[in-house]
């Protein structure tokens, strides 16, 4: 029986290792953490994470072939390839800060595998790192290898949150690289053999380590640059009349291009895009690639513009003024069916307008009040990129309630501005929000979700992205 072992019990390492429990019977799966929390979720009724579809593989699995434990050092020195999705958060002092990966974890991880294996291991780069991490890592491991034979894989995760499970079961292919050695070789077939049990032969791509490692980083630079090329292109549809869904209809029907991500939104948020996108930038920086490296800049540039954009289309429409006004945000986190914040374009929105002095009632179906409270009080960091938007003080957390519902947000508010693109707010009673709301009644929809068009005949004022007023 394959023994596998996943260091890191979070979004990537927490859903992916179910789905190979779940797919390969014949393969025991450990996903081991040093938070005690977070083990105790994975094992209880209530799962640490909020992904459709993720309950019913874990309990299918559960005590069968699927462990979630604190023991990390005998899961690891029993495991024959070992998985490693520890976080590897933007640096934000030293060398590097604000750009380059924190490998801090990574490398603690590697140490410690070193420490407790007793024989021949595979390690898998699950987390996505920066080029030529496997190098660092190989070498910590065979330090003091005691004869133990590592062969390193990078082997990056496409998942994107909310539809994790549907991209597991179905991926659009799965990145395998490794050493060109036999050995080498050898360590991508074993790995090849897990995820052949459900995905056809001819999505599993493998390459050498280095382009591994740099695909991951371009797919998310890739996408990234379409949501910037898309904005950009709202704000010029907003100056001229044109309407950014027909344009980005027509441009996506071009097969060359295609129709995915080219919605025009408030701004793209989440834990990977802006993150390893800075951590691409720092890779050109340190190789004297300046050109490219303000290139890819720029996609993150044109995020941060969108959501000043945003703000202050919301202050100008207001009369020049919100303060003091009620403003309800709907939805806080980066996308619809997740709870995540990180980078949320909430945050640089809420903190705009608070700016302003408005007050907020904020709704977000899955994300709770400590969890908006900490979100604005966090000193963001600034690079090379500065916001005009400060983290909340402690009077401007008074200007902020945190609700349960759509309605209770929007009772008496000026304005409300739609930040998530929760299937919810398509269905909301608007007749009844406007007649609870002050007048004139504002709409601001950051996701181009809401029939404005009906909006209107109810006697809203409603801004969408990119589109004539
Ligand atoms: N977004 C838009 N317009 C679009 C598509 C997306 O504004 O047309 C926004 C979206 O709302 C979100 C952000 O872009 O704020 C990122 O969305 P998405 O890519 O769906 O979510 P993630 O879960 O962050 O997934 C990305 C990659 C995935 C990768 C993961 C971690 O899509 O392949 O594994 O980041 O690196």
């Amino acid at each position: 029986m394959v023994k596998i072992c996943c260091i890191g019990a979070g979004y990537v390492g927490g859903p992916t290792m179910a789905v190979i429990a779940l797919k390969c019977p014949s393969v025991e799966v450990a996903v081991v953490d040093i938070s005690v929390a977070r083990i105790t979720a994975w094992n209880s009724d209530v799962l640490p994470i909020y992904e459709p579809g993720l309950d019913e593989v874990v309990k299918q699995c559960r005590g069968k072939n699927l462990f979630f434990s604190t023991d990390v050092e005998k899961h690891v020195s029993e495991a024959d390839i070992i998985f490693v999705s520890v976080n590897t958060p933007t640096k934000t002092r030293g060398l590097g800060a604000g750009k380059a990966a924190d490998l801090t974890y990574w490398e603690s991880a590697a140490r410690m595998i070193a420490d407790v294996s007793k024989s021949d291991k595979i390690v898998v780069e699950k987390s996505t790192v920066p080029v030529k991490t496997a190098e660092a890592i190989e070498r910590i491991l065979t330090h003091n290898s005691k004869g133990i034979n590592y062969q390193i894989l990078s082997n990056p995760e496409f998942l994107a949150e909310g539809t994790a499970i549907q991209d597991l079961f179905r991926p659009d292919r799965v990145l395998i690289g490794g050493r060109e050695t036999t050995e080498g070789q050898k360590a991508i077939q074993a790995l090849k053999a897990v995820y052949a049990h459900w995905v056809p032969e001819e999505r599993i791509i493998c390459t050498n380590l280095w382009s591994a490692e740099l695909s991951k980083l371009a797919a998310n630079a890739f996408l990234a640059q379409r949501i910037s090329s898309v904005n950009a292109m709202s704000a010029l549809c907003e100056a001229t009349g044109a309407d950014v869904s027909q344009v980005s209809h027509a441009v996506g029907k071009d097969t060359r291009i295609g129709p995915k991500f080219l919605n025009a939104s408030v701004g793209f948020g989440g834990s990977c895009f802006q993150k390893d996108i800075l951590n691409l930038v720092y890779i050109c920086e340190c190789n004297g690639l300046t050109e490219v490296a303000n290139y890819w800049k720029q996609v993150i540039k044109v995020n941060d513009y969108q959501k000043n954009r945003f703000v202050n289309r919301i202050v100008s429409s207001m009369f020049n003024t919100i303060s003091g006004k009620k403003i309800a945000v709907l939805g806080f986190a980066f996308k619809k069916d997740t709870g995540d914040t990180r980078e949320t374009p909430a945050i640089d929105v809420c903190n705009g307008l608070l700016g302003d002095k408005a007050r907020l009632s904020i709704y977000d179906p899955e994300v709770t009040a400590d969890q908006i409270q900490r979100d604005l009080s966090m000193k963001k960091f600034d690079w090379d990129h500065p916001l005009h938007l400060q983290p909340m003080s402690p009077t401007s957390m008074k200007q902020v309630s945190v609700v349960w519902d759509a309605y209770e947000a929007a009772k008496d508010a000026h304005g409300l501005c739609i930040i998530t693109e929760w299937d919810e707010f398509k269905k909301l009673d608007y007749k009844r929000i406007f007649d609870s709301m002050q007048k004139p009644a504002f709409v601001f929809d950051g996701r181009n979700i809401v029939n404005a068009e009906k909006l209107r005949e109810i006697g809203f004022i409603v801004y969408s992205i990119g589109k004539p007023l």
